[in-house]
């Protein structure tokens, strides 16, 4: 066959395919700025794949699309490293810093030596050799000496380049660096294999490590892998750059991912700032890591300083507190939370780990014990990582004693007794006591009354717990009936229960004023918004997003406590499994009792408005039709049906021939009027049609087009800390100018607010050219818009 002379030939095309795929994988693994959607790099993907598979004599080793293609191997080869690779010495100390920086500034008769100040990455270090720019051996850094061959791994990670970018390279270049996985991913990943019964990985390190050290690299591509690159290997002689930082920076423009937060500072003060501020910043970084290293900068004076062993004299390793430790589980209660989930809670042999005192870890929930064959007496690692609820990693085997047994679900709550029970498909077992159940109750009362949700200042979890162990409160709404007198006994009882009863004038008066400031801040309560109310309620799975998405679609409490489930996933962000959670929740009597107790007590929600428009075209005939999740019935089924019926409300007892005369297939025909005549669908569809009518009315007269607002689509997101309100009032006052307040800097950032001490997300931000507002910026904003 012969190409026309003005198309372009396969060739040319494969060549052109290639480079906007190298493209994309350098914006988005090294610049962190995707230019093209998923979706085309995908059809980018598939039309090179297409044109390999026609023209095999088109196909080369780098092309994207061979970064799966080796077959299992039975084991690694060995590959001896051209130069050994080092390891660092560790240091704890500001003083081991101090020591660190004054012997180089010694041995070099220099002050105030520049240092390239990065994060330690927590994951497995490796190193990459390119050969004319071709990427042809990766190996893991072994004893230093030798390492394991996983070349055919390393190339299904995308941020690896197969090919170098520019033409100043070295002939031979090696770069070194960190595979990792980012925490996110880790999440999703374990979040999965949970779901689908699995083996869950035991942390972010492991996951990496694990998944490289897979034989069959298929399965190392299926893992959510990531590198930066930190240091040179053995390089070929070339005209290199002389500092250690201007060599990141060319490793960056040569196609390598060097993370963000690598800076350059002086002395051991600039270091220690360094520790400090990505200290600080670690729990809100997207990769773990266990501390940062401080490098010479000079190249010149690194050769010069030379190694002691294994480590060089020219760098160190400043490691953060230790986030595993081990300890002794002593025992393996059940907490009862408030939506009746049965946690297993391991209490440990008091441990320090990274700077706090833990005695309870969570073990999540019975497979996870499982999983992990935790028994009493066993020793395990334990991990804490920042805000994270401390958590049993892994038991030590070699460690347990003879007589320990498997761990096994108790069939009762602890707490009321009631059975246990575990929904099909569910992982979680709950105590089946609801309402009757302390634990339940008291749980629902800590959540209602906490910051997030109806805020009443000073009502914390110990005071919730003695005003319900002391009968003073039960439920909710009891919290708005409590009076001076019951706060004064309450306290005079738990005193004498604890055996601290100062009877003195002077405390009577201080306990009188604090009851007084309690009562002030249930009353200031009252007046509360719909989303906190919603939020409030404790609804399995309704966080404050979803909060405001009812509030926001729905507008007010009555029309939203009546909803049906189908009616419910109208809303976007709402699944089956929130919808049906919510349907649940309102379907209890005990609990509509409770918003009845509420209202009646005086609980006020200000900012109830009409359903949104927006919700309109959600409300067509086939979306409800849809959202019922009738079986067979797919979206374009629905869509037929709701053509051939302008009347829906027949649906209730149309003739199955009827349905097969309007164009449905006998079998979803059959399978409608099966699921319409049974009982429990019947009722269902009856409220989800008259809701849905009600709710029809009320979108068609809500008020046609929202009033625009000044920063309507614009993405904003908040860091460091401010001076005259803080970081959640800030972004309440944003969002009610229409923004949306986003937790992390991307390239979708309209602009940040930096406040005092700004980290990670400002270094982010500067990065990528996002404007930047200080605090008097956002004042002088606010204060010419006001909400
Ligand atoms: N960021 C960083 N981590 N890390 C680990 N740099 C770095 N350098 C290392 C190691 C082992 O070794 C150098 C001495 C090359």
């Amino acid at each position: 066959m012969t190409t026309p002379t003005n198309a372009i030939t396969p060739a040319a095309r494969a060549v052109e395919l290639r480079t906007r795929i190298e493209e994309a994988n350098y914006r988005y693994h090294v610049l962190d700025d995707a230019q093209i959607p998923d979706a085309d790099y995908d059809r980018l993907m598939r039309e090179l794949e297409a044109i390999e598979a026609e023209h095999p004599e088109l196909a080369v080793v780098d092309s994207p699309t061979r970064r799966v293609g080796a077959s299992p191997s039975r084991e690694f080869a060995e590959v001896r490293h051209e130069l050994r690779m080092l390891s660092l010495a560790n240091a704890f100390s500001d003083e081991e810093i101090e020591d660190f920086v004054r012997r180089i500034e010694e041995r070099l008769d220099i002050t105030d030596p520049v240092f390239s100040l990065e994060p330690k990455f927590d994951g497995l270090a490796i190193s990459l050799r390119y050969e004319n720019g071709v990427f042809v051996q990766g190996a893991t850094r072994g004893d230093g000496e030798t390492g394991e061959d996983v070349t055919v791994n390393l190339r299904t990670i995308k941020a690896i380049p197969l090919r170098l970018r520019g033409d100043d390279w070295p002939a031979v270049l090696e770069v070194r660096g960190e595979i990792y996985m980012p925490r996110a991913e880790f999440e999703r990943y374990n979040a999965h294999a949970r779901e689908q019964g699995g083996k869950v990985l035991a942390n972010p390190r492991n996951g990496a490590a694990g998944s490289l050290r897979q034989l069959d690299p298929t399965i190392t591509a299926t893992r959510p892998l990531a590198f930066f690159a930190y240091a040179p290997g053995a390089i070929a002689e070339a005209d290199l750059p002389k500092t250690h930082s201007a060599l990141l920076r060319k490793f960056r423009d040569w196609g390598f991912p060097v993370s963000s937060l690598v800076e350059t500072a002086r002395g051991a003060q600039g270091c220690l700032d360094y520790y400090r501020r990505i200290g600080a910043a670690r729990d809100g970084l997207p990769f773990d890591i266990d501390g940062v290293v401080y490098k010479l900068d000079d190249l010149d004076a690194q050769r010069e300083l030379g190694f002691v062993g294994r480590t060089p004299r020219w760098a160190i390793a400043h490691k953060f507190p230790a986030q595993e430790q081990s300890t002794r589980v002593l025992a393996i209660d059940i907490n009862i939370g408030r939506t009746g989930a049965a946690t297993p809670i391991a209490r440990l042999e008091p441990v320090q780990v990274a700077g706090v005192v833990v005695t309870n870890a969570t073990l999540h929930n019975a497979d996870q014990i499982a999983r992990l064959d935790v028994r009493v007496g066993d020793s395990v690692i334990v991990r804490r990582a920042g805000d994270v609820i401390p958590e049993v990693v892994r038991v030590i085997e070699d460690q347990r004693p003879a007589d320990t047994v498997p761990w096994q679900m108790p069939s009762h709550c602890p707490i009321c007794q009631s059975e246990l029970v575990r929904e099909e498909g569910q992982v979680v077992w709950r105590c089946s006591g609801e309402l009757i159940c302390p634990a339940q109750r008291k749980e629902s009362i800590i959540h209602f009354a906490s910051r997030r949700a109806m805020d009443i200042d000073g009502l914390g979890a110990r005071l919730i717990e003695d005003l319900c162990d002391l009968g003073f409160v039960v439920s909710i709404a009891d919290l708005y009936k409590l009076g001076l007198d019951d706060f004064l006994e309450m306290k005079r009882r738990a005193d004498a229960r604890d055996g601290t009863t100062p009877e003195t004038v002077k405390a009577g008066k201080v306990a009188t004023r604090w009851a007084e400031n309690l009562i002030e801040a249930i009353e200031h309560s009252k007046q509360t918004t719909l989303e906190r109310f919603l939020f409030a309620l404790g609804i399995e799975h309704v966080g404050e997003s979803t909060a405001k998405a009812l509030a926001t679609w729905f507008g007010r409490l009555e029309l939203i406590r009546h909803l049906p489930w189908p009616l419910l996933k109208l809303v976007p962000d709402i699944g089956g499994e929130v919808a049906r959670s919510i349907d649940r929740f309102l379907a209890q009597e005990g609990n509509q009792a409770a918003i009845d107790a509420l209202l009646m007590r005086g609980v006020r929600l200000t900012d109830e408005h009409d359903v949104s428009p927006k919700l309109r075209p959600n409300l067509a005939t086939d979306q409800f039709l849809a959202s019922l999740e009738i079986p067979k019935l797919t979206e374009r089924r629905a869509a037929q049906l709701a053509a051939a019926f302008e009347d829906i409300e027949r649906l209730a007892d149309v003739p199955e021939h009827h349905l097969i005369t309007a164009g449905l297939p006998a079998d979803t025909a059959a399978a409608l009027v099966q699921w319409r005549d049974d009982p429990v669908h019947v009722d269902l569809l009856k409220r989800s049609l008259r809701t849905w009518n009600r709710l029809r009315e009320l979108a068609g007269s809500s008020r046609e087009v929202e009033q625009s607002l000044p920063l309507d689509g614009k993405t904003v997101v908040l860091t460091g800390s401010l001076s005259a309100m803080t970081r959640d009032e800030a972004g309440a006052r944003l969002e009610a100018l229409g923004a949306k307040v986003a937790g992390s800097v991307s390239k979708k950032t309209d602009f940040v607010v930096a406040g005092e001490s700004a980290g990670s997300k400002l270094d982010k931000a500067r990065s990528l050219g996002i404007e930047v507002w200080d605090e008097a910026r956002l004042l002088e904003y606010l204060a010419r818009n006001p909400d």
